[in-house]
């Protein structure tokens, strides 16, 4: 014990949010001590971020969830008492068999959020308790590029900075703070040092933005229309890749019409990009070999969704640059368990797939196993086309993060049963019926990384047990166990064994490496084609023909903008930017955290000099942000790195510190002021508006400071 005791250095990966950054924990008699930079790690070499530095302060935060607890109170009310996991799994157990037996199986939705790595085991439960509704965060955010590419090019893209891009497009991704996906800012950073070129498509005056050779400040929302003002460019100038566009492409001619009519006049009026600039910008791309995107969640998260993401992989193949070194490439996972076999997807009976919530309208979403979270809310509130009558979420904060927050407030305080697996008593945990109290990270065994597309699985081992919390994987295996499915392990170590059997090996055997990763072949589709109903690269979609959706890319006008909504314009004139992600908080998370808060007090909503003078408002100042759906509290940050027509205000604010069961979750966060209204949705995705919309911004008058 004391300055004696020996210190451990266990190597794992951090997942602290999407990054699966190498991390050497230092542990003390069993405490961890320091997480630092694995500088030996592919994906970060070194680097960790702020939420990663601090996150033993979360595993040891005394506000922790440490063992199950079960609603003592009405509900919302903040009154908890503790129970046994048996109890607590016996109820969920028993709840969801009621369930089935007087409703069906789809009567049961499960929710998650975005990526984390309990989900495959979530989607598992899923599909062999025999409900098709699950709702996630991947409508609006990732999955709807999955599926995009899925039916375009039959796998979803990369950058491929390990081959070196000499020219990277940073599409509305501000990678250096958040790390998305299969992505580290580091790649970007180390590819830049070597001199790559720079295109920086963003409304904002970012860092990336500052050192670009080209940026593109566009109006927010009209990502499709700028990106078919420079396939015109690149499809006018001949600077296409007439090799890989005469042997790959489908419907090359369709594409080239569609394209036509998206002149740069057009363009620039619709984007507020000057047409000369679009031209240098699709030139520059079009011209330096190797190029990649780096793409980013504002283009998804909307009405243009689906079609902004095709047209930016459209890009990509038509220059050439998929599934080359350097470009964007299509990676395959090490041998194992694909997620599809592993969550039993294919295994769940036709007849409960065809009563996905939303299925008939959103068959892009259907088909990659999602349902907007709307369609469960609207089933627990009308019981149509069926009800729902239990909830299960885990890994999300759907009162702060999902569109119209109010709305999914109210369902999840009607719904019959729920159930919450968190780390914390979050704004939603409070609504539940049960919360179970959920292990970090650095508490559980994993096949890190098994549900992304970079080809790496990073094996993570169970470091330290808090309190008598449990994992995801844990839970959903003793929960399935309990309602008689006998799929799952006998642990869910089992279950860990069955992902990596395939390759001829148990867990054990690779739980201590640092990584697997598979093979890595570039243009596969000189061999294969690619996996489309046409095996070629599909520009002219014939999955979206058959299932009725214009098969070309288009781009519609944002719903409530100047243009679409010039009335509501004027008593609303900004363009409303509603969804910062600051570099030290993840979505919801981490209010709570002492290095972190301390980094970021306060919500932060940036205003133009010229705004803040006509409306009184000195840097600093708590203002209102209203919309036309209500209003909430930022500070103000007066700078001139937003347009005076924008005003961009942070997502995800709660205050943990506020100690009615409520904590604030109406104050300060974005989705009071966020529609979700389907008119608004993506027709095949039904991807939901939460960034631009219209407002206008006021002081906090000082007697309401609080
Ligand atoms: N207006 C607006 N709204 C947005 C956005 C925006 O830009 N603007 N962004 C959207 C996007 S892209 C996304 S992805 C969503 C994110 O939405 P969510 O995923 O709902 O966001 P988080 O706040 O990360 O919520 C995750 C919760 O899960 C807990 N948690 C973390 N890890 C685990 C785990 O391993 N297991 C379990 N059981 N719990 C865990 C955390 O404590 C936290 O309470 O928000 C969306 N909402
Ligand atoms: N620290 C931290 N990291 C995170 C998260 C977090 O909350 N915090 N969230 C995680 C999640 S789930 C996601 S999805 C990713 C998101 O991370 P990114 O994909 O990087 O997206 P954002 O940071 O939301 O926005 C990136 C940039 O897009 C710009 N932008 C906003 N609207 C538009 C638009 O209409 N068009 C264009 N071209 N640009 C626009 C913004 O000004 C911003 O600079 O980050 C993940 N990582
Ligand atoms: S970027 Fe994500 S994975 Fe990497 S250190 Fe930060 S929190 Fe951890
Ligand atoms: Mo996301």
């Amino acid at each position: 014990m004391g300055i004696d005791s020996e210190e451990r250095v266990v190597r794992s990966n951090c997942r602290g949010c999407h990054g699966g950054c190498g991390v050497l924990v230092h542990v003390r008699d069993g405490v961890i001590t320091k997480l630092e930079g694995d500088p030996d790690f592919p994906t970060n070499r070194g680097s960790m971020c702020s939420k990663g530095l601090a996150f033993k302060q979360l595993v040891y935060h005394p506000d922790r969830l440490k063992h199950p607890v079960k609603r003592a109170g009405k509900r919302g009310e903040g009154k908890w008492e503790r129970i046994t996991w048996d109890e607590a799994l016996d109820t969920i157990a028993s709840k969801l068999q009621q369930v089935i037996r007087d409703h069906g199986a789809e009567s049961i939705a499960l929710g998650q959020g975005t990526s984390r790595e309990g989900e495959s085991f979530l989607a598992r439960f899923a599909n062999l308790t025999g409900t098709p509704n699950i709702f996630a965060a991947g409508h609006f955010c990732y999955l709807s590029r999955v599926g995009a590419s899925l039916i375009t090019c039959g796998n979803l893209p990369l950058a491929d900075y390990d081959g070196n891009p000499k020219c990277v497009m940073v599409w509305a991704s501000n990678i250096m703070w958040t790390n998305p996906d299969e992505y580290t800012g580091e790649n970007l950073a180390r590819v830049l040092a070597q001199g790559a070129k720079l295109i920086v498509v963003d409304p904002r005056l970012t860092y990336q933005a500052s050192r670009a050779d080209i940026w593109l400040k566009l109006r927010p929302g009209t990502d499709a229309a700028l990106a078919l003002g420079m396939a015109n460019v690149i499809i006018s100038e001949k600077l296409y890749d007439k090799e890989f566009v005469h042997k790959h492409v489908h419907g090359w001619d369709e594409f080239v019409e569609r394209v036509r009519q998206y002149s740069l006049e057009k363009v620039e009026e619709i984007t507020w990009v000057p047409a000369e600039q679009i031209r240098e910008a699709a030139r520059l791309f079009a011209q330096t070999k190797p190029a990649t995107i780096q793409w980013g969640v504002p283009i998804e998260q909307g009405i243009n969704c689906i079609d902004a993401d095709r047209l930016l992989i459209d890009l990509v193949a038509i220059t050439g640059n998929l599934d080359v070194p350097g470009g964007a490439a299509l990676f395959r996972p090490p041998k194992g368990q694909t997620i599809s076999q592993f969550t039993h997807h294919r295994d769940l009976a036709p007849e409960q797939k065809a009563k996905y919530l939303g299925g008939e309208k959103y068959k892009l979403a259907a088909m990659i196993g999602l349902v907007p979270e709307k369609m469960v809310w609207d089933a627990i509130f009308t019981g149509k086309p069926y009800p729902v009558k239990a909830i299960m979420i885990h890994g999300s904060n759907p009162v702060v993060t999902r569109a119209n927050a109010r709305e999914a407030y109210r369902a999840l305080s009607q719904v019959d049963f729920l159930e919450v697996g968190d780390f914390f008593l979050t704004p939603t945990a409070e609504l539940a019926d049960i919360v179970l109290p959920v292990s970090t990270w650095l508490e559980a065994d994993y096949t890190g990384g098994f549900f992304f597309r970079h080809g790496y699985l990073f094996p993570r081992r169970k470091i330290v047990q808090i309190g008598e919390c449990k994992s995801d994987f844990e839970i959903f295996n003793e929960l399935g166990r309990r309602m008689g499915q006998e799929q799952w392990g006998a642990t869910y170590l089992e279950d860990l064994d069955s992902i990596v059997e395939p390759s001829g090996r148990k867990w054990a055997d690779v739980r201590d490496l640092p990584y697997l990763r598979g093979e890595v072949e570039y243009r596969k589709y000189e061999r294969n084609g690619f996996s489309t109903p046409t095996r070629k690269f599909e520009l002219y979609c014939t999955t979206f023909e058959k299932w009725g959706y214009d098969p070309l890319p288009q781009y519609r006008e944002v719903p409530e903008s100047p243009v679409s909504k010039p009335e509501v314009a004027k008593e609303y004139p900004y363009i409303l930017m509603a969804g910062q992600r600051t570099p030290v908080f993840f979505h919801s998370e981490h209010r709570m955290i002492p290095w972190l808060r301390e980094l970021h007090p306060d919500p932060i909503a940036e205003i133009h000099p010229q705004v803040a003078k006509e409306h009184g408002i000195e840097d600093g100042d708590w203002i209102y942000i209203e919309s036309p759906r209500g209003r909430i509290k930022h500070r103000a940050w007066v700078t001139p790195t937003i347009d005076p027509r924008l005003v961009a205000i942070q997502h995800g604010w709660w205050f943990p510190e506020q100690k009615d069961p409520g904590h604030g979750w109406d104050q300060s966060s974005s989705n009071i002021l966020t529609d979700n209204d389907p008119e608004t949705y993506d027709v095949s995705m039904g991807a939901s508006n939460l960034r631009v919309m219209l407002c206008k911004v006021y002081p906090v008058a000082e007697e309401e400071v609080s």
